[in-house]
């Protein structure tokens, strides 16, 4: 076995020499010096039998850099997902502002997004009811910009000094180190309690925007109000919004739950295979621009970040389209090291004085150094400026690569050498001005906590409510200490009298407790804003959605064929399920390969469901729980439901009595038409009259 050495790409950029064996043509094995590795089975012994010895360096090579894989999980945001992307300008911004990705219409941007949840760690599940991060590095011509949002466009508190605690609140207890990826507890709830501002985010949190059906059906906001800068200095408010082409759509808790169990990856596994099956997902960027004579009139301070600014009273514009478009190829390298910072801004994009604001802007830095361990971390392949030049005299330091070249690190310097600064291209800060006094203090124009989370609650369609009080219930009841019930329904009662008595009725309290007490009275008259309402902004198609079809041998092979087509012209994708992986035989005898087994594929993983089976083996499919439970909760979530042959399924799952219009019975005719009803009506995601809640 001879070995030849051929020249490749190194892992840094640079020509790396490789050996090849000669017996295949694959690359050889080796250490971290470039040694080729002649056995990676056997430690170096004294004696077959004998101790390991210490001059074993490839073995201490291979366990060394083992040893030291895992690097500082996030505090917060620990579990993520992210994706390559483009961003195009759809509209010239360049009046309102210098910033690079809107100059031009049509002008393209890469970026890097990374999904999360918040307060579970790496390996918890996606389905936790949580806040989803929707964090976005813009890489531009001028400079990183990063927007590093959430799903849901307000926060807990109003005071970086704050987090640090709403943070411990919320992660597993200390003494006990649990509960994971949950808020429903007493610690949580009772940091809650004692903090009114808090409630209009809590609003959000237990309505169905913590639960999204897929990351691809979510809104993302950037929270506070930022400041966009022109070429001449001015300024205007801005709001970021990411709203998705694909509709906004979320799960039932039931639903959450039971996917936790049978696939914890799923938001992870949806967006892979979108992004690798060419589905790739969109947002388009919607700016609410405003201005300080808006600012003084508003009823609340767009400082405060527990506050919005509904979109009936300003407009958010779409100015370009985000378009997720390559998986990463390997998930350390690009979704656990790229470094968000809010302080990562370009010129013609500036801060505000919102206090949450300004305190992230010193977490991020600093919460990246622990990370990653150096400094250095904004040379890393997934950080590093891409649209721009860096040329400045930092250097060394841990992992440095790239220092500048020559006698000169320092400016000004006599030598005529190196980068200089730019007073006209440069960027400068918006000359705000500042009130002069020193003080801990919060302005009186942050003080009304009720009046927007009723806003919220009454914007919501009946059902969306009904799921709100629902997860109240359960989260309150997860609370071991009746207080800290009492106290939250006292809450309740400064956002909505009916919602705090369906939830002291839920809880069993004896009686009402008193309101909490009030820094404002909150405002009866702010109109209702269907902006806040995920139903309400659902898609009208099933595109980008999925069908699992249940089979079993001798099904109608034509009728499948016909369903995969009109899901397929309706941008969905159809996934089989079968008793066994290998498939089902359909009626011609052509075996029809399986995506999942019957016990392996609950109906929650699907947006909507057939079941087409065939005489063969129907009575054993028919006497399995998992295929019981699968048209049951198929049918409980008001899942849209096609059918040819499966009522004795239906029988024994006690639903005979039971279908309804939800339901479709492909094998009553040929003419296309039900099957077409079948599809149409999968648009609309789930039958409501059905879950009782319409
Ligand atoms: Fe974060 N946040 N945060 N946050 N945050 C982090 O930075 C912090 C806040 C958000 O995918 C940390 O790299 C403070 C609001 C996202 O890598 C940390 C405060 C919003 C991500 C941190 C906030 C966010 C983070 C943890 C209050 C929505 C994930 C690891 C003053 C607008 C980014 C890290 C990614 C991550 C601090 C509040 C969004 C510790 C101190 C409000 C999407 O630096």
């Amino acid at each position: 076995m001879k070995s030849k050495t051929k020249k490749q790409t190194g892992t840094d950029g640079g020509p790396a020499e490789v050996h090849q064996t000669a017996r295949d043509g694959t690359e050889a094995l080796t250490t971290s010096q470039g040694v080729t590795i002649a056995d990676n089975q056997n430690s170096l012994k004294a004696g077959a039998r004998g101790p390991t010895l210490l001059e074993d360096f490839v073995l201490r090579d291979k366990i060394f850099h083992f040893d030291h894989e895992r690097i500082p999980e996030r505090v917060v945001h620990a579990r993520g997902f992210g994706a390559h992307g483009t961003f195009e300008c759809t509209r010239d911004l360049s009046a309102i502002t210098r910033a690079a990705p809107f100059q031009k219409v049509g002008k393209l941007t890469e970026t890097f997004v990374r999904f999360s949840t918040v307060a579970g760690s790496k390996g918890s599940m996606d389905l936790a009811r949580d806040v989803r991060g929707f964090a976005v590095k813009f890489y531009t011509d001028e400079g990183n910009w990063d927007l590093v949002g959430n799903n849901v466009p307000v926060f807990f508190i109003q005071d970086a000094m704050k987090f640090p605690d709403l943070v411990h609140a919320v992660k597993p207890e200390p003494d006990r180190g649990f509960p994971q990826a949950q808020s429903a507890h007493d610690t949580f709830w009772d940091y809650i309690s004692l903090t009114p501002e808090s409630m209009h985010m809590v609003m959000w949190q237990m309505s169905d925007r913590t639960i999204p059906r897929s990351l691809r059906t979510m809104e993302g906001f950037g929270v506070h109000t930022f400041r966009l800068v022109n070429a001449a200095g001015e300024a205007k408010f801005v709001k970021f919004h990411w709203k998705p082409r694909q509709g906004l759509q979320s799960v039932l808790w039931d639903e959450a739950v039971k996917i936790n169990g049978a696939d914890p990856d799923h938001h992870r596994r949806d967006l892979w295979e979108a992004l690798t099956t060419g589905d790739h997902p969109q947002w388009d960027l919607c700016l609410q621009i405003f201005d300080q004579d808006f600012a003084d009139t508003f009823d609340f301070d767009v400082l405060d970040p527990t506050k919005l600014v509904p979109e009936e009273l300003v407009p958010a514009e779409p100015v370009g389209v985000l378009t997720l478009d390559r998986a990463v190829d390997n998930f350390f390298e690009f979704t656990e090291q790229v470094a968000f910072c809010t302080q990562n801004v370009i010129p013609g994009i500036d801060f505000t004085e919102d206090p949450l604001l300004q305190g992230r802007n010193f977490s991020y830095l600093d919460t990246q150094l622990k990370r990653l361990g150096s400094t250095n971390f904004s040379q890393l392949e997934v950080n590093r400026p891409r649209g721009c030049p860096v040329h400045n005299f930092q250097q060394d330091g841990h992992m440095r690569r790239g220092n500048p070249r020559g006698r000169v690190n320092y400016e000004p310097n006599g030598f005529e050498e190196g980068p200089r600064e730019d007073p006209l291209a440069g960027y400068v800060s918006f000359a705000a001005p500042v009130e002069t006094t020193k003080v801990r203090l919060r302005p009186e124009t942050f003080a009304d906590h009720y009046s927007q989370a009723r806003q919220f609650y009454l914007s919501q369609t009946p059902i969306e409510q009904a799921h709100l009080r629902d997860a109240l219930i359960f989260e309150l009841s997860r609370c071991e200490l009746a207080r800290i019930r009492r106290a939250m329904v006292g809450h309740l009662r400064n956002i909505d009298e009916e919602l705090a008595e369906a939830v002291a009725h839920g809880l069993g309290l004896p009686e009402l407790p008193p309101p909490a007490t009030a820094a404002r009275p909150t405002r009866q008259d702010l109109p209702v804003s269907d902006a806040l309402s995920i139903l309400k902004n659902g898609p009208d198609s099933f595109a980008g959605r999925v069908m699992g079809v249940m089979i079993s041998a001798g099904f109608d092979g034509t009728l499948l064929d016909r369903l995969s087509g009109a899901v397929s012209e309706a941008g969905g994708k159809v996934k089989l399920i079968a008793p066994a992986i290998s498939g089902a035989p359909d009626d011609r005898g052509k075996l029809r390969e399986a995506h999942f087994t019957i016990p392996g594929a609950p109906s929650v993983l699907f947006d909507a469901v057939a079941i087409l089976l065939g005489p063969e083996d129907a009575e054993k499919v028919v006497g399995m729980p998992q295929a019981q439970g699968f048209v049951r909760d198929a049918f409980a979530h008001g899942k849209f439901i096609g059918h040819a042959l499966a009522q004795p399924l239906f029988a024994a799952a006690g639903l005979a009595e039971k279908l309804d219009d939800g339901c479709f019975d492909l094998g009553l005719v040929d003419d296309g038409d039900t099957m077409a009803d079948f599809v149409t009506s999968c648009a609309k995601l789930r039958h409501w009259t059905r879950v009782g809640m319409a």
